[in-house]
């Protein structure tokens, strides 16, 4: 074959394109009942017009608004994602239904393919930096679906660091109630779970799923 006949360095740039191209492509591979995901590594984005989810890393500049200074330093691999712009900071600025806030998910939607052998009842955690009482919220789903049990994942605890929940905020418990974020999987084979705005300005550096009811990731490190 002719691409034998080119210079070695050539052949091994090709070969790492193709290596990296077929990396970004790939599932995430549940092992045991479980699968962590760096929240960067989204496969791709959709309904981003109003609201859009950009990767942050030490290199990132932009004029969108935001409330805070970036984080990368402290997260997992120096990268995470946010929703900007971040126009309703506090409670004082104005909620704008469908542009600074979206009680109701598929607005600004990440996509991660997961791989799943195991089916099952999954938790779904997730890792983000608040800074105030408006960008604490997210929606997560399953292959094109919001079922009841991913819809508004909340923080209280944990402000200004890096901090894994999962707990749904209620109309009775703002706060959030604990064990009620899940999917249900009912075949193992190739999945898409799904992360949708709630509040501009919320940051989310990994995630994962466990059919573990009892696993807190605050219990590791
Ligand atoms: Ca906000
Ligand atoms: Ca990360």
């Amino acid at each position: 074959m002719k691409i034998f006949s080119l210079p070695k360095t050539i052949y091994s740039v090709i070969l790492l394109l193709i290596f990296f191209g077929c990396a970004s492509q790939k599932s995430f591979i549940e092992k045991d009942g479980f699968l962590k995901v760096e929240a960067e590594n989204f496969h791709h984005q959709t309904n981003d017009s109003i609201r859009k989810w950009y990767i942050i890393d030490k290199n990132f500049k932009s004029n969108l608004k935001d409330a805070d200074a970036p984080h990368s330093k402290s997260a997992s691999k120096n990268r995470y994602i946010e929703i900007l712009p971040d126009t309703r900071q506090t409670h004082n600025d104005k909620l704008i239904r469908k542009e600074n806030f979206n009680n109701n998910p598929g607005m600004a939607v990440v996509h991660y393919k997961v791989k799943i052998s195991t089916p099952g009842r999954y938790y779904v955690w997730a890792k983000a930096f608040s800074t105030g009482p408006e960008d604490n919220g997210v929606h997560v789903g399953i292959n094109g679906k919001w079922p009841d049990s991913g819809k508004r994942l909340q923080w209280c605890k944990g402000k200004k660091t890096w901090y894994w929940e999962s707990k749904q905020r209620t109309k009775e418990v703002h706060c959030g109630i604990e064990n009620a974020i899940y999917l249900d999987i009912d075949k193992a084979g190739e999945h898409t779970i799904q992360f949708s705005m709630r509040e501009d300005g919320f940051e989310m550096d990994e995630w994962l799923m466990t059919t573990d009811i009892n696993f807190n990731p605050r219990n590791k490190n």
